[in-house]
């Protein structure tokens, strides 16, 4: 008699009060804070501007005269307008290039804005964009290059202090920083000083990163560091911008370091032992510096949207170059391309199709609200819908209620519980039947299904593999407006 009525009271407790239902589990390594205020950036840009834009190069030897930095209508509010209006979430200036100009007065060299003629020597670029940016409401992040082809102590120890004292002064002198940009880069020869001589330096231990890498988390505890080897995002392995498919958010650390091998970088590693997602950096024009001559070869809007839709669309972030000119500002023909990439995104965004289904799943957690299916219709990436440990391959039906036509297809994971997804499948209701239209791997952060129209009542999402019980925080259906334009051959990966 007893254990019936305390029985009977568990139950009605537990339905009244769904906490008592526990979440799963995390699987494998989870992202920290900084990682998934970075995730939710999704989209944000480079700045390559130096003295490289003056003298047409890509990268410069480190002997130019600070007098050939001397654009002729800089305008920080121009270029940051430029980044927003294209959806652009922060940006990361070329503070130091290769070549050793520095774009903000430091105290530490002669070789930098203090000697220019640009603003007679009173400007700061570093200050200028990272005032813009906080005006409109972007982040802001530097790009610190280590090798450097100035520096007259360049593969000494001596150049590790000078290093690491620039790295201060640009976290403490400008705000808020979201990341600090690591690049591996060494070609060996430079100017160094005078001394016109090849400098190799061992990757593995010159620039002692553990050390180095103390600096950003004490002064600026909440920025990513980004490079080969992470260790907050690595890089993709490639600078076309393209995630690998799958393009898992794990990686093997250990024994990678900024410079090192690629191998693994651009599908991640599965499990893996760190929470090392990937950026995926490109170039709107061929090269990272402002060219004239490159005017003509800006990426189309059509390409821009690939690039999207398999680097965002495969759970990377996509940082776009956008390269000042000689100006200092956005050429019209980058403006135009991004203005037109950004009302196709739009529009496709703007309305989510799945909105109102009634959704059906094979198994929810515990029966319980807070695991409920319609966690997924909500926009919020902290509700998700979830099944019992032991349902590893569920099954969910979206019933749209009338024929609805879209193209693409948008799934979430519930990140802080790991990336637990590891294939599924989309079917359409047609004739009767189900029919597939599509299938995939890894999700992670965001997975864009990109294809032609499907028009049908009801959509099937199977789960064909997990590693653990699915935590899936969003589902949208988008139709691309049909006047999208599709590039001819769709860009090789
Ligand atoms: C590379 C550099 O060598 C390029 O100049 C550019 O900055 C790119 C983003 O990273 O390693
Ligand atoms: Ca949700």
């Amino acid at each position: 008699m007893l254990c019936i009525s305390l029985a009977g009271w568990l139950t009605t407790a537990r339905a009244a009060e769904p906490s008592l239902v526990t979440p799963p589990k995390p699987y494998g390594p989870v992202p920290t804070e900084r990682q998934l205020r970075w995730h939710e950036m999704e989209f944000y840009g480079f700045l390559h501007f130096t003295v490289n834009t003056f003298t047409d190069k890509e990268w410069g030897y480190g002997d130019e005269k600070e007098a050939v930095f001397n654009p002729t209508d800089f305008d920080a509010d121009q270029i940051v307008k430029a980044a927003k209006a294209a959806g652009m979430k922060g940006l990361i200036l070329t503070a130091k290039h290769h070549d050793g100009f520095c774009l903000w007065p430091s105290q530490y060299t002669e070789h930098s804005v203090k000697n220019s003629p640009w603003r007679n020597g009173k400007g700061d670029v570093v200050k200028e964009i990272s005032q813009a940016c906080r005006r409109h409401g972007l982040r802001f992040g530097v790009y610190l290059s280590p090798w450097d082809r100035n520096h007259a102590d360049y593969a000494r120890p001596e150049y590790l202090t000078y290093y690491r004292n620039q790295l201060r002064e640009l976290l403490t002198n400008y705000g808020d920083i979201f990341t600090v940009w690591f690049d591996g880069a060494n070609g060996g020869d430079g100017f160094y000083g005078g001394a016109k001589e090849k400098r190799n330096i061992d990757n593995t231990t010159y620039y002692d990163w553990e050390n180095t890498r103390k600096i950003v988390r004490e002064l600026m505890p909440l920025a990513v560091m980004f490079s080969d080897a992470g260790p907050d995002m690595r890089w993709v392995g490639n600078e076309r911008g393209i995630a690998g498919d799958p393009c898992w958010a794990t990686l093997n650390a250990a024994n990678r370091y900024p410079g090192g091998t690629s191998d693994g970088l651009n599908s991640g590693e599965r499990p893996g032992t760190d929470w090392i997602p990937a950026e995926c950096d490109v170039s709107i024009r061929p090269g990272w510096f402002y060219h004239a001559k490159e005017d003509t070869r800006v990426k189309t809007p059509a390409q821009l949207l690939d690039i999207y839709y398999q680097s965002v669309g495969r759970g990377a972030d996509l940082n776009l170059n956008l390269p000042p000119d000689r100006r200092g500002q956005i050429h019209e023909n980058d403006i135009a391309s991004l203005r037109e990439f950004r009302r196709i995104l739009d529009a496709t965004f703007a309305k989510d199709l799945a909105r109102g289904a009634k959704l059906t799943a094979s198994n929810t957690r515990g029966g319980a609200k807070q695991f409920a299916p319609k966690n997924l219709l909500d926009h919020k990436r902290d509700t998700y819908w979830s099944t019992d440990d032991n349902v590893t391959t569920p099954e969910l039906v979206l019933d749209l209620g009338k024929p609805t036509t879209f193209n693409v297809i948008s799934l979430r994971e519930y990140l802080p519980l790991g990336q637990r997804i590891e294939a599924f499948a989309l079917d359409q209701w047609k004739d009767g039947g189900w029919v597939e239209f599509a299938q995939g791997t890894s999700i992670g952060n965001r997975r864009l299904v990109r294809g032609t129209s499907v028009t049908t009542e009801k959509v099937r999402l199977r789960i064909n593999q997990a590693a653990a019980c699915p935590a899936l925080s969003e589902i949208g259906l988008y139709a691309e407006p049909s006047s999208t334009p599709v590039t001819e051959p769709r860009s090789p990966k």
